[in-house]
């Protein structure tokens, strides 16, 4: 944060004097001395806090505080000039625009305005841009998530538990209060997440929250601090820089749709049309659809958002506007994102995080409720600065139809290309848990598969089976032991840059949120077990561990699970086969959900798999044999079977 000046002139300085002096002579003076100039300009905070050389050339400066109409405004670099203010009806808030010079240098500008009733100023410093090798680098097909929450993981730092301004926020025996988990906690555990062999974390968001419950990140209420419950900008910073050292990258979850309900703009915005509607009066972001407008069995229209209409081009834009301008679950303030003040403040924030620590890239959250002209701008904006950085946005449906519509690389209908990297694979999050759990037939994953064709980049989809916002795998009824390898299994071998959920690889239970964000066993010092360590594991946590870190290893040491081209051989009620494929070689992934054992036999005649001599077992306990172009596979109950062909 910049060191605030307040205006002093000589007057203030003599009497502060006679103040202190009677104070130690032990007189207060009367009161009806003091003649305080009320309407005195007073910054409170300064947004960003700091920018740097050569990144952008302009930055809107929002400062926050009282009586803040100014008339001038300067700042004492000759590189940096005022080129317009504006502040709001209220006073309360200062927007600044600042052009950045070509031969700006790194210091610390002091920038003074001036309004009817007095003279403030503001430090903004202005650094010289780390090294960018090794920062904001974004995903490459070779990349595994693990998705963390930085509360629930583990506790690095107890001093930070329940700090000063948030009493009675910390307690472990409430599964919707602060536990304690923390930034240096997960800096602490990286060694352990690269043992397991991922290389990616997503931490849900780490910016300020309001309430004692915010313990998930998502009721910001600074977006220019970190909540002081998981630590200091400076343990992000050597949480990423000590990810990037072991070759790990960082992805930071964005909430540019909405704000918490305490933010301070709640009741005193920055605009007045800063949200979409007010406190008082404003959409709710549920969709007006039914799930049968569109003849859809409406019995799982809960399990998810309905989005259709969004990308509908046959809607009309009213038909959108409760899930674009709507407040989520009708309690979270909607950004105004046609407001070019809210555009450039989210903007330059993103810019912001991404600079000051050097994170690789931005998962999205709440993406379809957010108008997509915000987002084409947003990811203009970000890639001329960071051309690799990667964006993976939430759209929580399970029609490909409607998910691939999101994601960037070419134009909608709408004319917009929203410019997002990928997206979760939501639809075959939907389908391997149905197949899995349910008793959905296999055929539904290669129907997921098939509808690739939608999206300009399938390779980049995020598959997975499990999230924060969903109950655990092997909490859900019909779950077992065997179940989680194969959820694990499909996920790591199927196309895509697969996304795993903390804890699932030690097999953690629980339901519905808060139940499915459990505590990491041995994140705590107190704890009983430390399942970070194989002596602190159970048997039954080893086993799901080994068998998820020698899939990882398989994964990271054959390209064709990686990159690879992929291929149906077969898929049925129980079972689905398929050949992944690089140029240096070809694999057979074989999984059978079925209770009892099955022989399947394929003709590799019409495959690009055609030729192959031999056939060698990888990976799981199925048996294959090849004669001609005949191959046989014994598939075990419940199994997932990787070999090589040659
Ligand atoms: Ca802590
Ligand atoms: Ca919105």
């Amino acid at each position: 944060m910049p060191q605030l000046l307040p205006r002093r002139n000589s007057l203030h300085t003599v009497r502060l004097f006679l103040i202190v002096a009677l104070l130690l002579t032990g007189r207060v003076p009367p009161r009806a001395q003091e003649t305080p100039n009320r309407n005195a300009p007073v910054v409170k905070k300064v947004e960003p806090p700091n920018w740097w050389v050569g990144l952008t050339p302009d930055l809107m400066v929002l400062v926050s505080g009282k009586n803040l109409q100014a008339t001038h405004a300067n700042c004492n670099l000759p590189e940096i000039t005022v080129s317009r203010t504006e502040s709001s009806v209220s006073g309360d808030y200062l927007f600044l625009w600042l052009k950045l010079g070509p031969e700006l240098k790194s210091g610390t500008a002091i920038c003074r305005f001036t309004t009817a009733k007095g003279q403030a100023s503001f430090e903004l410093p202005i650094a010289t841009r780390k090294q960018i090798l090794g920062r904001n680098m974004g995903l490459s097909p070779d990349d595994v998530i693990y998705l963390i929450l930085p509360d629930r993981f583990a506790n690095g730092d107890p001093t930070n538990d329940e700090p000063a301004e948030f009493p009675g926020s910390h307690d472990r025996a409430k599964a919707r209060a602060y536990h304690g988990g923390d930034l240096r906690g997960i800096t602490a555990h990286l060694p352990y997440l690269k043992a397991l062999g991922v290389t990616t974390i997503w931490l849900t968001p780490i910016v300020k929250n309001g309430a004692a419950e915010d313990y998930h990140g998502y009721g910001a209420v600074d977006l220019y601090s970190v909540d002081p419950h998981l630590g200091t900008l400076l343990d992000y910073q050597e949480l990423v820089e000590a990810a990037h050292k072991q070759h790990l990258k960082v992805f930071f979850d964005a909430v540019p749709n909405h704000v918490g309900p305490r933010h301070p703009w709640v009741t005193d915005p920055p605009a007045p049309d800063w949200f979409h509607g007010t406190a008082e009066h404003h959409l709710n972001a549920g969709s007006p659809l039914k799930g049968d407008f569109y003849g859809q069995a409406s019995k799982n229209q809960n399990d998810h958002d309905l989005f259709e209409s969004l990308v509908d081009p046959h809607a009309p834009a009213q038909r959108r506007r409760n899930l674009t301008d709507g407040w989520f679950a009708g309690t979270l303030p909607d950004m105004n994102t046609e407001n070019p003040l809210v555009v450039r403040y989210l903007i330059q924030n993103s810019i912001w995080w991404a600079e000051a620590s050097g994170l690789d890239g931005y998962r999205v959250d709440t993406f379809p409720y957010v108008p997509r002209a915000f987002w084409g701008e947003w990811h203009r904006e970000l890639r001329r600065i960071y051309p690799r950085l990667s964006t993976i946005g939430e759209v929580f449906h399970p029609d490909p139809t409607v998910t691939s519509f999101f994601v960037g690389g070419r134009k909608g209908w709408d004319g917009i290309d929203t410019q997002l990297t990928t997206v979760f694979d939501y639809p075959l999050y939907f389908a391997l848990r149905d197949v899995l759990l349910n008793g959905a037939p296999a055929g539904r994953i290669a129907n997921v598969l098939r509808q690739d064709s939608l999206y300009p980049h399938p390779d980049y989809l995020a598959p997975f089976f499990a999230s924060h916002d969903v109950a655990r795998f092997a909490g859900m009824a019909g779950a077992s032991p065997e179940k989680l390898r194969l959820a694990f299994g499909l996920t790591l071998t199927l196309r895509g840059i697969p996304e795993l959920y903390y804890g699932d690889e030690i097999g953690m239970t629980g339901g519905e949120d808060p139940d499915n964000r459990r505590d990491f066993p041995g994140g705590w010092i107190e704890d009983e077990r430390n399942a970070f360590t194989r002596e602190g594991r159970t048997p039954g946590q080893q086993q799901i561990f080994e068998y998820v870190q020698a899939l990882l290893r398989l994964r990271q040491a054959h390209g064709a699970l990686r990159g690879g081209k992929l291929w149906h051989l077969a898929s049925d009620d129980s079972s689905y086969i398929f050949l992944r494929e690089s140029e240096e070689e070809q694999l057979v992934v074989a999984f059978h959900r079925g209770p009892s054992p099955k022989t399947v036999t394929i003709s590799l005649l019409d495959t690009t798999a055609k030729g192959a001599a031999a056939i060698t077992l990888l990976f799981g306990p199925a048996r294959a044999d090849l004669a001609g172009e005949k191959l046989r596979l014994a598939l075990p109950a419940e199994s997932l079977s990787i070999f090589t062909l040659e």
